[in-house]
């Protein structure tokens, strides 16, 4: 096994031009991303420079010699979470896992993901509707090719009608569209499309950003839902638009409130994200109260690589589906194309447009090279 033999950090910009970590082990770089929609119960970061700087002058002197160990380095990374923060712990062992994976031959058969792409955007985000996101995910495709094929022809299908009918607002943090445009009638336009195209749809309502601790306050709607008409509400969008994936219906601390939904909705997913932060004690609380389908993999939300996969295995182990995930704020880092192929993840939400393409470009690039190769069975 190769050893650590140079560590170094600096800062590079994000998607949002603000400034992110950049980490470089033996010659192979990592980078964080980070969220605009965040978890109460996500690792949390430091200020960038002051993670630059503890790699640079503490950290990196502790790692070199090191064996070249995923396990190991992250456990070291685990242990200086308070000075090195996750935007600095996750870059560094995503610059681990990218020298390590160099190092290793290819599995022998690879099993390709769907693409979950986020056609229309709002919330957070920036957009004029108060769900997150509206996903797309071509399920009918044969190959990864054809998959991405679908879901940019939708997408840019979706720009035109918008344009053409004089709304089209541009795009947000995510690449996705943005218009003034009712959510009704965004939905019936993507439900014929999609059902077209041998596309499902899927939402990321990203619940708590719009929970004010008694209602969900629906502001570009003019409206508030309490728990219980928000479930209501939930159940009917996803009957009505043929939803197969639905993320962060209710906030995050309504593990209850996932269970009702889960137990309705026996034929979506009910995925957590803010719910579970890769967390696997979350996860373990999510399992126990029977509240989710589908989990989120963030590994920025933990901080390192290693409990990312911990959390993944523990979903497959339990029935629950794993998508991997970037943030709002990315870079062309292309380690989560990596950890999907490597780990077996089944949908991957990278987004359509702008620099995150890199990690499908990723995807699609080892498709064209390998022999042996299948879509994922969802
Ligand atoms: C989400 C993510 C990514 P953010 O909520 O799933 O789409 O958003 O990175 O802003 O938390
Ligand atoms: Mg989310």
């Amino acid at each position: 096994m190769q050893n650590v033999e140079t560590i170094s950090a600096r800062k590079v910009l994000d998607s949002r031009a603000e400034w992110t970590v950049e980490a470089e082990l033996n010659g192979f770089f990592g980078s964080a991303p980070a969220g605009a929609s965040k978890g109460k119960h996500e690792a949390k970061a430091v200020c960038v420079d002051k993670a630059v700087e503890f790699i640079n002058n503490t950290l990196g002197k502790n790692l070199i010699g090191l064996p070249l160990s995923q396990g190991k380095i992250d456990a070291v990374l685990g242990k200086n979470m308070v000075s090195i923060g996750e935007n600095g712990a996750t870059a560094l062992s995503f610059a681990a896992y990218n020298c390590i994976w160099n190092s290793k031959p290819l599995p022998k058969k690879l099993v390709f993901p769907y693409p979950l792409g986020n056609v229309f955007g709002g919330g957070a985000h920036g957009g004029s509707i108060d769900i997150q996101e509206v996903l797309i995910s071509p399920l009918g495709a044969k190959t990864f090719p054809e998959a991405i094929d679908v879901m940019s022809k939708i997408y840019h299908l979706l720009k035109k009608k918008l344009i053409k009918d004089n709304v089209f607002r541009g795009t947000n943090d995510e690449g996705a569209l943005t218009g003034d445009v009712e959510f009704s009638t965004l939905m019936e336009y993507l439900f014929k499309t999609t059902s077209a195209n041998g596309c499902r749809i899927g939402l990321d309502m990203a619940a708590s950003g719009f929970w004010n601790g008694k209602k969900y306050v629906y502001k570009q709607e003019g409206t508030s839902r309490t728990s219980k008409e928000q479930i209501e509400y939930v159940v009917d969008i996803a009957e009505k638009y043929n939803l197969f994936y639905i993320e962060d219906p209710l906030h995050e601390e309504d593990f209850e409130g996932f269970a009702e939904l889960k137990s309705r909705l026996k034929k979506v997913l009910i995925v957590g994200d803010d719910l579970t932060v890769t967390n696997t004690a979350r996860l373990a609380m999510a399992i126990k109260s029977h509240s989710i389908s589908s989990m989120i993999v963030k590994p920025n939300q933990v901080g390192s690589v290693t409990h990312a996969l911990e959390s993944t295995a523990l979903c497959k182990k339990c029935g629950i589906v794993p998508v991997i995930s970037h943030r709002s704020a990315e870079t062309t880092d292309v380690t989560i194309a990596r950890m999907a192929l490597d780990a077996e993840i089944p949908f991957v939400k990278f987004g359509v447009a702008d620099m995150r393409v890199a990690k499908l470009n990723k995807l699609l690039r080892i498709w064209s090279n390998s022999r042996n190769k299948v879509m994922a069975k969802i």
